[in-house]
């Protein structure tokens, strides 16, 4: 049974993924700074960015505050993507975060405005060659 709600699901996808690709298309992608501090920000980041057209992949990395999407340039753009998480209450590297968005975050998240983002990773992280790139 769940082996033939997979094969559907698959079925399903491919058909999804060849309609997409037939009509016009610009599959971008891009990463900036995002500033936050946990968890939660990561939901509504993230969550802020889910809701735009076109967004096929979206992670917010909290350890070095910057973002990464997949997005159809048909569909939404580079703007549009910076303004959704500003008036998320986030500030990104282009735009500052709503002001009365910001205050409404749980405490916890009300992350320092001045915090740097966009941070390269730890040299450690890619000293491992356990993983492809
Ligand atoms: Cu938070």
């Amino acid at each position: 049974m769940k082996k033939t709600i997979l094969s559907i699901a698959i079925a399903l996808v491919t058909i999804i993924t060849t309609n997409a690709q037939s009509k016009e298309s610009k599959t971008t992608n891009v990463t900036f700074g995002v500033r936050g501090n946990c968890g939660m920000c990561k939901a509504t980041i993230e969550g802020a960015i889910k809701e735009l057209k076109g967004v096929t992949k979206v992670n917010w990395d909290v350890d070095n505050k910057k973002i990464d999407i997949t997005y159809d340039d048909f569909q939404t753009n580079l703007m549009e993507l910076h303004t959704a998480i500003a008036n998320s209450g986030y500030d990104t590297d282009m735009s500052k975060g709503n002001d009365t968005a910001y205050e409404n975050l749980a405490s916890c998240c009300q992350y320092d405005r001045k915090m740097k983002m966009s941070l390269n990773p730890k040299k450690e992280d890619h000293s491992h060659s356990g993983h492809k790139h």
